[in-house]
């Protein structure tokens, strides 16, 4: 392409990206995932695979689905359960019960092959991941005492990240880069906190101060979203781990739960219309905007670029669907605006992130 067709290119961009920024963000179309008729849970998203918890086999498997190829993939076959999936990249992890209590399993969609990543006594529940580190609640030590483990994929290794007091109870980890965060118990069940690992320095660090309960932290980049309920009832704060500011999202005297973050979009599940709908909010233009708006419930959303999922009873049972955002989300993998810009105008490759 010529320098000045480029340059004329970016100022087109930018004409636009200003435009819509006063706009809003915006829902450009919201799609059904799964069609069979028993019940899908708990999506979680990377790239073009969406997985969920499925019960079409009576008993729970992890199915998925691409995007991109339309395609539905079972996951697991095991005739115990398996639940919770997460996702980064090619690899998929979930808590499976085939030994009797709750492990950490997964299975690399690329090569086929299953991971089993801790089987050891008591239960290890609710796994994270980010590149090659898994991050999971276990409760090895104490069975009414939780502690927060985690495993290096590529070296095996395996680690503990938080055991603190034999009275604390560990929940909801979370990991993006090198940080963990998790919900915490030690300063009293009236006063859970958010408090944060870093897996480089080994330092542990509390994020969240205030005396009311902090919930579900979900993180990405510097930002820490997470549910607090000073205010009398469920709202949606985050934290930024640079500056060390805390800042309110939600204001709707409803509650407001299940915060999930990529890029400067925040979502969640939210009470406000009586049923249950997912509302976004942008951080760069801070606005909130809403994303669903059918009259059943919409629940437990998960985010990757401009991708929203969430679990749905429209159809009687729970089925996965997706909304797609007018946003420009910043990919993992850094690449020149020109990239962009010729997928935004349908020049050259469009199927090339
Ligand atoms: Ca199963
Ligand atoms: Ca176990
Ligand atoms: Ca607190
Ligand atoms: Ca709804």
């Amino acid at each position: 392409m010529k320098k000045s067709l480029k340059v004329l290119l970016i100022l087109v961009v930018l004409a636009f990206s200003s435009f819509s920024a006063v706009l809003g963000t915006k829902v450009l179309s919201e799609e059904r995932i799964t069609t069979d008729p028993s019940y899908h849970y708990y999506p979680a998203i990377y790239g073009d695979i969406v997985v969920w918890r499925d019960n079409r086999n009576v008993n729970y498997d992890i199915y998925g689905y691409n995007l991109k190829t339309k395609e539905e993939r079972r996951i697991t076959t095991d005739t115990s359960n398996q639940d919770y999936p997460a996702i980064y990249g090619d690899i998929v992890v979930w808590q499976d019960h085939r030994n009797g209590n709750w492990d950490i399993y997964g299975k690399n969609l690329r090569t086929g092959a299953e991971l089993v990543i801790c089987t050891e006594s008591g239960d290890q529940e609710y796994p994270a991941i980010y590149g090659d580190i898994v991050v999971w609640r276990d409760n090895r030590r104490n069975i009414s005492n939780r502690d927060i483990y985690g495993k290096n994929l590529r070296t095996g290794a395996e680690f503990v990240i938080c055991t603190d007091t034999p009275a604390n109870d560990l929940y909801n980890p979370a990991i993006y880069g090198d940080i963990v965060v998790w919900r915490d118990n030690r300063n009293g069940i009236s006063n859970r906190d958010i408090y944060g690992y870093n897996l480089k320095t080994g330092q542990e660090f509390r994020i969240t101060t205030n005396n009311s309960s902090q919930y579900k932290p979900a993180i990405y980049g510097d930002i820490i979203v997470f549910e607090d309920i000073r205010n009398g009832n469920y709202e949606i704060y985050y934290y930024n781990l640079k500056t060390g500011q805390e800042f309110r999202i939600t204001t709707n005297t409803s509650a407001q739960y299940n915060p999930a973050i990529y890029g400067d979009i925040v979502v969640w599940q939210d009470y406000r219309n009586v049923n249950v709908d997912i509302y976004g909010y942008n951080l760069k233009t801070n606005e909130e905007f809403r994303i669903t708006t059918d009259t059943s419930d919409q629940n437990e959303p998960a985010i990757y670029c401009d991708r929203v999922v969430w679990y749905d009873t429209r159809n009687h049972n729970y089925d996965i669907y997706i909304a797609y955002l007018d946003v420009v989300c910043e990919t993992p993998k850094k690449s020149l605006p020109i990239n962009w810009i010729m997928k935004k105008f349908g020049l050259g490759n469009k199927d090339k992130e």
